[in-house]
């Protein structure tokens, strides 16, 4: 599995670098018939947007399905008790923390500045009137969800989604068909996901030659500042946030804890798959830092569906990128419904390669940004996709190791050997 989604990774990373060579050979080719109406609008624009289209096609679908899944699991939550409110508390507050740290630092960078797609824009952006945040949180709720699905009305499914979810938990048994239903649709929706990344290969060569053939070397610094910014985001939450939720609630010294995490980190960095590194990660978690199996075999799934804080960040940081290159300004109603959004959203996204761009698509919604300036991030996204998972699973091992800590299921011991993990 984990070997699989290598092969991909390589094969978009090919993509994109012939794709952007391809892209500045045709930017210095003269205009003419066969480059302008041939490749770059007819052949590049098709796959392109095919290509986008069905990632936007999966938004609505696995989004219910996905929450509505991962909100039926979280069990019981009389059931699951003191460390399930703890485990949710942890992963929402950190959650909401480190897009608040992307969208302070791009605010900051201002990474989409400087380049002005708002003048190549077909359509005007319709960004919602900025409405004030009472409105926004009362419009979470919809009056007709089917309707909320029909429009993409993203908050309002994740509500209607969650409330079926937790309906579900508290039905228990009595629905354990229906539940099963929804299992299987999420299963479904996995699969669905994994064939619109198998076209991601040429998607993002088309993109991205698209993009440069287009913009030219002026794309390439607000892009390179864009992926900056991500990954000194990504970096502060590691070692901030993590390093001092560490210090604090533990003792445990952060820079032992990530040599001993380090292998779990290498594989969810190769296979930018929070998913398909679980098992390594539970394994790393429970004889590298010393976590019981009781809580780390509750946590750590939990972590992998609800808690994406690299995610969140590259949503933060893309959401101000993309406003900025179509000329936008964002309010502070505007802000808190992209916290909000990512924040919930994250409960329902599966850890699989490239479901952050998915949920992506659904936070620009929200907030009325158009959706088309995913194509101009997609090309790099897989290396950021392989930083950001390695963050998702490391902010799931630092849950788990606090609420170990609080629940006397650690063993320091094990955490001060010096034995490393062999990985199978
Ligand atoms: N690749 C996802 C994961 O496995 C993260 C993402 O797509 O943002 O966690």
């Amino acid at each position: 599995m984990a070997n699989k989604k290598n092969k991909l990774t390589t094969r978009i990373l090919l993509g994109l670098a012939l794709g952007l060579i391809t892209g500045v050979i045709l930017y210095n080719v003269p205009s003419h018939t066969i480059k302008d109406d041939v490749i770059i609008k007819g052949v590049f624009y098709i796959v392109g947007q095919v290509f986008l289209r069905a990632i936007m096609m999966m938004v609505v679908p696995l989004v219910f399905v996905s929450i509505v899944n991962g909100a039926s699991n979280m069990g019981d939550i009389k059931k699951i008790g003191r460390i399930g409110m703890k485990t949710l508390v942890f992963y929402l507050a950190t959650t909401a923390i480190a897009i608040s740290i992307a969208i302070g630092l791009a605010s900051i960078v201002n990474p989409g500045l400087g380049l002005d797609m708002a003048s190549i824009v077909t359509k005007e952006p319709t960004i919602k009137d900025a409405v004030p945040l009472a409105e926004v949180i009362v419009d979470i709720i919809p009056r007709n969800p089917i309707n909320a699905m029909a429009s993409g009305n993203m908050l309002q499914i994740i509500a209607f989604a969650l409330f079926i979810g937790v309906g579900l938990s508290a039905l228990g048994e009595k629905v354990k068909i229906l539940s099963s239903i929804f299992e299987q649709l999420n299963e479904l929706m996995m699969k669905l996901v994994s064939f619109v990344m198998e076209l991601a290969p040429v998607g993002v060569f088309c993109l991205i030659a698209t993009t440069f053939a287009t913009e030219g070397y002026a794309i390439m610094v607000p892009l390179f500042k864009y992926m900056i910014t991500v990954i000194v985001a990504l970096i502060i939450h590691g070692v901030v946030t993590y390093g001092s939720l560490l210090k604090v609630f533990t003792g445990l010294s952060p820079l032992r804890f990530f040599k001993q995490f380090f292998p779990a980190f290498s594989v969810a960095f190769s296979t930018a798959s929070s998913s398909a590194t679980l098992p390594v990660t539970i394994e790393t978690v429970e004889d590298n830092i010393g976590v019981s199996k009781d809580i780390a075999s509750f946590t750590l799934p939990l972590g992998a569906t609800i808690n994406m804080d690299g995610t969140a960040i590259m949503q933060g940081v893309a959401t101000i990128f993309i406003a900025q290159v179509y000329g936008i300004n964002l309010g502070f109603s505007e802000i808190t419904t992209v916290i909000i959004t990512a924040t919930l959203a994250s409960i329902g996204t599966a850890g699989v390669p490239g479901v952050g761009l998915i949920m992506l698509s659904m936070v620009l919604q929200s907030v009325g940004l158009p959706v088309e300036g995913i194509a101009l991030i997609m090309g790099i996204d897989r290396i950021l996709d392989m930083s950001r998972t390695a963050i998702n699973i490391t902010g799931d091992a630092v849950c788990t190791t606090v609420i170990a800590k609080s629940e006397g299921e650690f063993d320091e011991e094990i955490f001060n050997s010096t034995k490393e993990l062999q990985l199978a």
